[in-house]
């Protein structure tokens, strides 16, 4: 009877351990809406595409529209603005006394956590909840060549000595691996965030992962890459038949009449080199899963804290981010080489002395078929892909979700799958409330009880969801628009005038979700 008990016992510890999942949370930094294969862009991401295969695909999930917001709502669980943060900069939250970070609840509530890349904190990582930590702690414009001021590297908590020969992307795979590989082998389960900095400008890629998509991008320009794209994304459920893609604005140049066609396409080129280098580290880490026979107790989400970026021109340039003809630059860079400055048929992008990026046509294609970019509230700023793979509890491959999430749902999510209470007070910080839901219904196949509303307020943008409807303006200046997403991802009619009352009601709601997250 006494060995039964104890049998009981451990196997009820036993199994309360396997209950709670480990979690990989992927981020890249500025990749549009089409990129990955798996959302219909043409750029090799077989291992991406392979989460989908086994897992489920978010047609409508949403982030804060730059860096330093969406970083403080996914890692807090609220609304950037109540942490201090005003949604136009990119640090990390400000305000730490009234929030607490995913990484610290888990740490606390038995977790092994680990962190790669991207961290933007006043303190470092794992002073805020992670046990290991690799990455700049940036504060600048970043090179993936070569240590440059205002973004130091740290192995935890020491300076990292850069090695020989250094790419970062593939210095945050092998630290990926090497973290992942640790927390396999522990007796915890883990949350390893793996932050990539890729496809972020510059347009930095190694010679031989740009050579094979140099034909590729010759071949046809942003605009028939564009109707590839849509096509596809029509023949995967993702578009609606008779859904209109946001029009091309007036200032996009043809590319049929494009005089340096070989430039334009090697600014892709160099971008998709970027994101195909991200796949890779996917697939290392797969395998490392895999091999340790925890893939499928593994609950990994992958996606973009922004759209697509615009910056970078639309014709070659001899200046550009900063750095000019005639203008010494020989200080940004530790080892005191100098950028060429500018970008053209004579200056290639993706070599260590050069800076630049790809520009708002290849960007209108990298989030086709939504509106705008990066740091707009249009969906082409705030809509990412996300992917969620977790072979226990999503057991049919390549699905589709079209409810919508955003950012600050990951917090909730992963309390909830770890079965840990968000805390009132956690050391001397009293929190506010999460602001997030969990997404566990929906990874079950669920319905889930929703947001109300969903609301943004950032440099270059207003917008309030609820539904399917959207209220988006660019500034307070400008009259409110509404659009239904549900028949117009591509924001192309707008409604306001057929709907006043709507109108008046959600810019109601606007202003009350102002004031209660303190937006300016
Ligand atoms: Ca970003």
């Amino acid at each position: 009877m006494r060995f039964f008990f104890l049998w009981v016992v451990l196997c009820s510890v036993t199994l309360s351990a396997t209950e709670r999942p480990n979690f990989l949370l992927v981020m890249v930094d500025d990749m549009g809406w089409s990129d990955l294969g798996c959302y219909g862009g043409e750029i090799d991401t077989p291992h991406i595409d392979s989460l989908a295969a086994g897992g489920l695909r978010f047609t409508r999930f949403y982030n804060n529209s730059v860096c330093g917001p969406t970083r403080a709502s996914l890692l807090t669980g609220l609304y950037c603005q109540q942490i201090g943060h005003r949604g136009d900069n990119w640090n990390m939250p400000k305000n730490y006394s009234k929030c607490v970070l995913i990484p610290e609840l888990l740490q606390a509530g038995g977790y092994h956590t680990a962190m790669v890349g991207k961290w933007q904190g006043r303190d470092l990582a794992v002073k805020r909840g992670f046990n290991r930590f690799f990455g700049p702690n940036c504060q600048g414009k970043i090179s993936y060549w070569h240590p440059v001021v205002q973004n130091d590297f740290y192995l935890d908590d020491k300076p990292w000595k850069f090695t020989e020969d250094f790419f970062m992307t593939d210095a945050f795979n092998d630290h990926a691996v090497t973290f992942l590989k640790e927390s396999v082998s522990g007796k915890k389960p883990f949350f390893l965030y793996v932050a990539y900095i890729a496809p972020h400008w510059p347009l930095h890629a190694r010679e031989k992962t740009i050579q094979p998509y140099r034909a590729r991008y010759r071949k046809q320009g942003w605009n028939d890459w564009r109707t590839s794209r849509i096509e596809r994304q029509r023949n995967m459920g993702l578009l609606s038949k008779e859904a209109k893609p946001a029009p091309y604005p007036a200032n996009i140049p043809d590319w049929a009449k494009d005089k340096h066609k070989d430039w334009q396409a090697e600014r892709m080129a160099v971008y998709a080199a970027q994101i195909s280098n991200v796949d890779r580290g996917v697939g290392r880490m797969l395998e490392v899963l895999k091999q340790s026979g925890q893939l499928d107790n593994t609950l990994i989400l992958f996606l973009s804290d922004n759209g697509a970026a615009p910056n970078g021109g639309f014709a070659p340039s001899n200046s550009g981010f900063g750095f000019r003809p005639n203008s010494p630059n020989n200080t940004w860079r530790k080892d005191r080489v100098a950028i060429r400055p500018g970008s053209g048929p004579k200056l290639m992008p993706g070599p260590h002395d050069t800076f630049a990026g790809y520009g708002l046509a290849w960007a209108l294609t990298s989030n086709t078929p939504l509106r705008n970019a990066k740091m707009s509230a249009y969906e082409g700023g705030i809509r990412t892909p996300l992917i969620a793979h977790w072979p226990e509890v999503i057991k049919k491959g390549n699905g589709l979700t079209r409810q919508p999430g955003h950012v600050i749902d990951v917090m909730a999510t992963c309390l909830d799958l770890a079965h840990l209470k968000y805390p009132t007070q956690f050391q001397n910080r009293r929190p506010l409330p999460m602001e997030g839901k969990t997404l566990a219904p929906i990874l079950r196949g669920k319905q889930r009880p929703g947001h109300d509303i969903l609301a943004w307020k950032n440099a270059r943008g207003r917008a309030l969801m609820k539904g399917d409807w959207k209220i988006v303006r660019p500034d307070d200046k400008l009259p409110w628009e509404l659009y239904d997403l549900s028949a117009d991802p591509g924001e192309t009619f707008n409604l306001a005038q057929q709907h006043p009352d709507r109108v008046k009601d959600m810019t109601d709601r606007y202003e009350i979700w102002r004031q209660h997250v303190g937006a300016r």
